[in-house]
């Protein structure tokens, strides 16, 4: 586990660079927007994973894409741990599950174990030790320097979720197969993990290929009417 030195930007003066990327024609702008839809369109979360290995340099690379997310202030408040150790993917795997033990004998509730119910999940976590890669998201609370000194930092929750959903979009374009999972309460990564007290773990998010035998909820969703309005004749 490696950490960067990172100063932040906090109290500088504004400076600016020019921006100028390269305006693409209007049908390469089209052609491109709609065979991505459809290549997102395909993605689904994936439980049964296959322990093939996976060419480590894309894991690598989507966490490299989902560090190019906007974030509040430009604090970039995310911390990407990258394991593949199967010792530490046991660990997190039997914590995670006696965590779910409880969450799924009752403390869910039954509302919640009933919207659960169509997804199939349960208890045991095999993606935890079958997937080949893990990445576990934490977000960094505040800014904590080396000497101890903290600072703000703003929309974190926001700032790391739309980094999450870079790194699935990045992770299912190279052809690789995830999951978010959110054992409750986290904590137990962060020790596992050794990670500082500034941070919180947000995702754990197995990565590989779905098992030949997969299987995924026969689910469909929401139509782009359901979920878009316009307003103005564009
Ligand atoms: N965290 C639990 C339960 C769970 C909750 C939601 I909301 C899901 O969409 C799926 C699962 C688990 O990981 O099983």
């Amino acid at each position: 586990m490696t950490t960067t030195a990172w100063e932040p930007i906090h109290g500088k003066p504004y400076r600016s660079v020019g921006y100028r990327p390269p305006r693409l024609p209007a049908q390469e702008t089209l052609a491109t927007a709609a065979a991505l839809r459809a290549r997102m369109e395909q993605r689904r979360t994936v439980r049964q994973f296959s322990p093939d290995p996976v060419p480590t340099q894309a894991v690598r690379d989507a966490i490299a894409v989902a560090a190019t997310a906007p974030s509040g202030a430009h604090q970039q408040p995310w911390t990407f741990v990258h394991v593949t150790d199967p010792q530490v993917r046991r660990r997190i795997r039997e914590a995670a599950e006696e965590e779910e033990r409880d969450a799924y004998a009752g403390r869910l509730g039954e509302e919640w174990l009933e919207a659960l119910r169509p997804l199939g999940t349960d208890e045991v976590k095999t993606h935890l030790t079958d997937a080949p890669h893990l990445v576990v998201v934490f977000q960094q609370r505040y800014y904590l320097a080396p000497d101890g000194t903290t600072r703000k930092h703003y929309y974190v929750n926001e700032s790391v979720g739309i980094a999450v959903g870079m790194l699935l979009t990045a992770l299912h374009l190279s052809g690789l197969a995830a999951l978010v999972h959110t054992p409750s309460p986290m904590r137990f990564l962060s020790e596992l993990l050794h990670r500082p007290v500034n941070e919180k773990a947000f995702a754990v998010i197995p990565i590989g290929y779905p098992s030949p035998d997969c299987q995924v909820p026969d689910l469909t969703r929401k139509s782009l009417d359901q979920v878009m309005v316009e307003i103005g004749d564009a």
